[in-house]
C-alpha cells in the first residue's frame, strides 16, 4: 500500500511537482493529439494564465467577488448574442452534465402537479439518465433517423399530459448531429411545453460555421426555446471545467434560485446546483473569448470542418471501413469498420497509440484543435493496416 503521510513538508516544493511529472507522465494529454475520441481539447494559452491567476476564486460568495459576477454576466451576454438572444441569464457550471441538470431541475419546478416526463431523442447524453434519476422524472427516448436527428413527429406523437419538458440535440455524442431545432422549436410553442436545447458540443460550433463557409443548420434562438447548454470546455477552448446553461431569460433563471442570507455579501440569491465554484473558470473562458473573439472562432472552425470534411473522405476511399455519415453536420466523423467489431478495431488502434471512442458499430473521431491534418493522415495509414 501506498504510504499516507500527515506531515506537510515531507516533500519539498520541486521534488513533489517533480514526483507529479513522474507518477503522470504516461497519461494520455491533448497536447500529443493522440487523443482523437475525446470532446475536450487542450485549452487555450490565454485560459491557462487566467485560471492560475485566478485559481482561489469563488463565485459562490457572490458578494466577494463583484468582478468575476460582471465577467460571468458578460459571458452569459456574448455567447446570448452569438445565439442571438442578447438577453439570457446564464451560469457557468462545471460541464454539460451539471447544466442538463440545471435544465431539467428549472423545466420541473416550472411544471403543473403530476407532469414528470421527459421526452427527448434516444441520441441524448447519458447525463439525462443521471438527471432523471436525480430529480424523479421518466425518459421517453424517441428514435433518430439514418442521419442521426431526432423524428420530431415521434416526439409529437409522444407528449401528453405528463410531459414536462422536450430536449433536442445540437451535435450529438456519437456523431455531432443537429436535430432540426425550428421543428423543435414549433412544437414547444404549440405545446407550451419547456424546451432545452443540449448543445454542449454544438455550442461553440454553429454560431461560426456559415462564416466559416460550411452549410449551418439553423440554431438561433427562437420563441420556445427555454435553455440551452454550452460547453465551453468543448469546442469553445475553456478549461476543465466549464459548461454553460443559458435561460432564455431572468425570471426563468430564477426558479432554482435559493435565498442565501448569511454570506458576506448580505443577502443572496443563487440558482446553481453547487455552491463553491470556480471563479477561475469564469476568469479563464471571459479570456478566451475576449481573446479569441467571433473571428477566432470562426478560424477554429473553419480548420476543423476542412479536416472532418477531408478524413469523412479519405475514409470512404478505405477498403474495410466507412463514414457513418456521408457529411457530418459537425466535426464529428463516425467510422464504420465492415467485417469486424468496432471495439476489436479501436482496442488495435489504441496498441498504436491511438485513443477513440467507441459504439456498438463504429467509432468516433473528434476533430478537435489539437487533430491536426497530419495527425489524421498518421491515424489513416495505421487504420489501413489494420483493416486489411
Ligand atoms: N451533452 C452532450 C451532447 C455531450 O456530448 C456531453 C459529454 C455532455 C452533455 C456532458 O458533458 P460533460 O461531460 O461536460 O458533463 N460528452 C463527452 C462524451 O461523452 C464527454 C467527454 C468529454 C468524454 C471528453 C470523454 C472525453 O475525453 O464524449
Amino acid at each position: 500500500m501506498r504510504r499516507v503521510t500527515i506531515n506537510a513538508f515531507e516533500l519539498p516544493f520541486d521534488t513533489v511537482l517533480s514526483e507529479l511529472d513522474r507518477r503522470l507522465a504516461s497519461d494520455w494529454t491533448f497536447k500529443g493529439g493522440r487523443i482523437l475520441g475525446s470532446m475536450c481539447g487542450d485549452p487555450h494559452p490565454v485560459a491557462y494564465e487566467a485560471y492560475q491567476r485566478y485559481l482561489a476564486a469563488n463565485i459562490g460568495d457572490t458578494g466577494l467577488v463583484p468582478g468575476l459576477v460582471e465577467l460571468e454576466e458578460e459571458i452569459c451576454q456574448l455567447v446570448g448574442t452569438w445565439w442571438g438572444r442578447p438577453q439570457v441569464s446564464g451560469r457557468l457550471v462545471t460541464g454539460g452534465t451539471e447544466a442538463n441538470l440545471l435544465a431539467l431541475w428549472t423545466a420541473k419546478i416550472l411544471a403543473r402537479e403530476g407532469q414528470d416526463e421527459v421526452i427527448l431523442p434516444e441520441s441524448a447524453h447519458f447525463s439525462f439518465e443521471k438527471a432523471a434519476l436525480v430529480l424523479d422524472l421518466k425518459l421517453k427516448k424517441i428514435p433518430v433517423d439514418a442521419w442521426g436527428r431526432a423524428d420530431v413527429e415521434a416526439a409529437r406523437r409522444a407528449v401528453n399530459q405528463r410531459t414536462l419538458a422536450l430536449v433536442a440535440i445540437a451535435g450529438s455524442t456519437a456523431l455531432g448531429a443537429v436535430d432540426s431545432l425550428p421543428d423543435w422549436a414549433d412544437l414547444a410553442v404549440q405545446t407550451g411545453l419547456f424546451l432545452h436545447i443540449d448543445a454542449s458540443f454544438g455550442g461553440f460550433v454553429l454560431p461560426f460555421l456559415q462564416e466559416a463557409g460550411f452549410p449551418a443548420p439553423a440554431f438561433q434562438w427562437r420563441e420556445g426555446y427555454s435553455s440551452v447548454t454550452l460547453d465551453p470546455h468543448k469546442m469553445g477552448r475553456g478549461p476543465i471545467p466549464s459548461g454553460l446553461l443559458l435561460w432564455k431569460d431572468q425570471q426563468t433563471a430564477q426558479a432554482t434560485a435559493l435565498a442565501v442570507g448569511y454570506l458576506s455579501g448580505g443577502r443572496t440569491r443563487l440558482n446553481t446546483v453547487v455552491g463553491t465554484r470556480s471563479g477561475a473558470s469564469v476568469a479563464a473562458v471571459w479570456a478566451v473569448l475576449k481573446h479569441l473573439g467571433r473571428q477566432g472562432y470562426v478560424e477554429i472552425v473553419r480548420q476543423a470542418m476542412e479536416d472532418a470534411h477531408w478524413f469523412t473522405s479519405a475514409v470512404a476511399q478505405v477498403p474495410g471501413v466507412e463514414p457513418v455519415l456521408k457529411v457530418p453536420d459537425l466535426n464529428v466523423v463516425g467510422v464504420r469498420p465492415l467485417k469486424r467489431r468496432a471495439d476489436a478495431v479501436s482496442g488495435a488502434l489504441r496498441q498504436k497509440g491511438w485513443a477513440l471512442s467507441q459504439w456498438t458499430d463504429f467509432f468516433r473521431v473528434v476533430v478537435m484543435p489539437h487533430v491536426t491534418r497530419e495527425l489524421l493522415k498518421s491515424f489513416l495509414s495505421d487504420l489501413q493496416e489494420e483493416i486489411p
